[in-house]
């Protein structure tokens, strides 16, 4: 059954690792409420306590799990993040931005681990009550110079940014599918760019789409 929404909308960033979407989505955000728009910026896995404890869990390289734990993992903290931030954000009447949201559980389980992607589908209905985002903004970059970004950031490795260059390149040819698959909702930036530039196209794109919003309704 699909989430009682109310009249705001689901904007999420999307991407490999150091590709830049919380740079991108904070000054995204603070660009659109200077605009006048009532933003909610949260992200993925975390937004709750729960979804910030799990986070912490799913991330800790000293633990060791499967990859539907992994899985189950993320999922607990969307389906607390749905409920407890997102749903009544929206209802709210919020321009919620998202860091990382549904596609991040395909493009890592599904193409980075191999796991079933109808079957992750069908959990991501579920874990959210069919709250698919309005539009993405995918940041594409190759994962070597997202993983320089990163790696030039810290030196502290976590479980999943850890993993092979092969499971990173598997990531980024899967955001890409997704891209392919759903050009309508999901709009690629290029990320390899200056951060100045990457805002630039995204101001663009999410403008676009709230004028499309405005006058359709
Ligand atoms: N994960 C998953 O497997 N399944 C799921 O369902 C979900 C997540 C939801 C944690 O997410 C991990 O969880 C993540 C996917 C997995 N994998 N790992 N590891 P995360 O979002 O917290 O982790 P992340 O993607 O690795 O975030 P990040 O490293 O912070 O990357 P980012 O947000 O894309 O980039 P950033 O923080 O904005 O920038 C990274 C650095 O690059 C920083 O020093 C910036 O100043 C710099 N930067 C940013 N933009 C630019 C540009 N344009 N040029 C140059 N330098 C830049």
């Amino acid at each position: 059954m699909a989430a009682e929404r109310g009249t705001g909308a689901l904007l999420t960033v999307e991407g490999g690792d150091g590709a830049g979407k919380t740079t991108l989505a904070r000054s995204l955000a603070e660009l659109l409420t200077a605009a006048g728009h009532s933003v909610h910026l949260t992200f993925e896995p975390g937004g709750t306590l729960l979804g910030t404890r799990l986070r912490s869990l799913v991330l800790d390289p000293e633990l060791e799990m499967s990859d539907w734990v992994e899985t189950w993992l993320f999922l607990a903290a969307r389906a607390s993040h749905v409920h407890d931030v997102l749903l009544p954000a929206l209802k709210a009447g919020e321009l919620v931005l998202s860091d990382r949201y549904t596609d991040s559980t395909l493009a890592y389980q599904g193409y980075g681990r191999g796991l079933d992607l109808g079957r992750l589908r069908r959990l991501n209905l579920e874990a959210t009550a069919g709250l698919s985002p309005d539009l993405t903004l995918l940041l594409d970059i190759s994962p070597e110079a997202g993983l320089a970004r990163t790696r030039a950031r810290s030196s502290e490795g976590d479980r999943i940014g850890d993993a092979d260059l092969a499971f990173h390149r598997r990531v980024n040819a899967g955001f890409r599918s997704l891209a392919s698959e759903d050009a309508e909702r999901i709009r690629t930036v290029d990320a390899s760019r200056d951060a100045a530039d990457v805002l630039t196209d995204a101001l663009q794109i999410v403008n676009h789409w709230l004028d499309g919003r405005r006058s359709a309704s």
